[in-house]
């Protein structure tokens, strides 16, 4: 059904693959719209549990397919405001919306948009090979996809300007010390560990994980009296569900929960 993506869904989980190994599966705009197909299917789906990004082949993302920019000597430069605003904006926004969690698995090198759209998930798991770069300077662009905006909050000013300034690789081990991802795990564990962590969410409760997701992403833009005025509402919410009474109950009959998310 799609050519630059791989798309799966079983028992809530929804699993999204880049699919252009050649070219690192560098974005192109066929792949913006089979993604954005896929989106759309997500975003009606009221059973969606997890979605799990990650890339077919040695790269998560090498960010926009250069090769889609002609900037031979007379060719009229580009505006590339029109693909940000027409595909990585709605992306970035889609993804941190999406009320269920979206789960990052970096196999491999995540570079310009592909790192940013990495660390715009809600959890992000690296390969201890894998590494995530800033490349935009080094073509003579600016961090997109979000970039200017999680990085400094993720890994603080100072290492946010040094990755955007020299563009230099950094390593997954690193990405996890500085606070960037959830998780840098070795090569040959890496698989198993996605699917734990997919499962375990796929298994919690979707009105917990929705509210957690709301919750988290509002706090950077919020005061404290806002935020503990929406830690209220959503606790009223998650209170009146079957999912608290069911994990109250599994507790106390100590057995794991079934959530039905409701
Ligand atoms: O234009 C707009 O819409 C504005 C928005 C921009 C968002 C952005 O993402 S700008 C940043 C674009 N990305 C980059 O600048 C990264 C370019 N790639 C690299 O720097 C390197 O490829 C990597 C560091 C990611 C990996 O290096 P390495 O040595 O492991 O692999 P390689 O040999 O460079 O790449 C392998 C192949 O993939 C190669 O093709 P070939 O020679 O085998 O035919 C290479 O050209 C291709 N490739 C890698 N990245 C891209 C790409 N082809 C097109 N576009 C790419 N971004």
């Amino acid at each position: 059904m799609f050519e630059t993506i791989i798309f799966e869904m079983s028992m809530g989980v929804a699993r999204l693959r880049l699919n252009r190994p050649d070219r690192l599966n560098a974005f192109n705009v066929q792949m913006h719209a089979e993604i954005r197909q896929v989106i759309d299917l997500l975003e009606s789906t009221p059973n969606l549990r997890v979605l799990l990004l990650t890339g077919v082949g040695r790269a998560f993302c090498a960010g926009q397919d250069l090769r889609e920019r002609k900037t031979e000597p007379g060719s009229p430069p580009p505006d590339l405001s029109d693909a940000l605003e027409r595909r990585y904006n709605p992306l970035v926004r889609r993804l941190t919306r999406l009320s269920a969690p979206v789960v990052c698995a970096v196999n491999g090198v995540a570079a310009g948009a592909g790192a940013n759209l990495a660390l715009a998930c809600d959890v992000v798991i690296a390969a201890k090979s894998a590494k995530f770069i800033q490349s935009f300077a080094s073509i003579g662009l600016a961090p997109d996809a979000g970039g200017t905006w999680i990085l400094p909050r993720l890994a603080g000013q100072a290492r946010a300007m040094g990755l955007a300034f020299t563009a230099e690789p950094l390593s997954a081990q690193t990405a996890e010390q500085w606070g960037l991802i959830w998780k840098a795990v070795d090569d040959d564990r890496f698989n198993d560990e996605v699917e734990a962590l997919v499962a375990k969410l796929a298994a919690a409760s979707p009105l917990s994980l929705a509210a957690i997701k709301r919750a988290m992403r509002s706090s950077g833009t919020a005061t404290l009296d806002q935020q503990l005025d929406l830690e209220r509402d959503l606790q009223k919410q998650l209170g009146f569900s079957e999912d608290y009474a069911e994990g109250v109950r599994a507790f106390m009959e100590k057995r794991s929960p079934n959530f039905l998310g409701r």
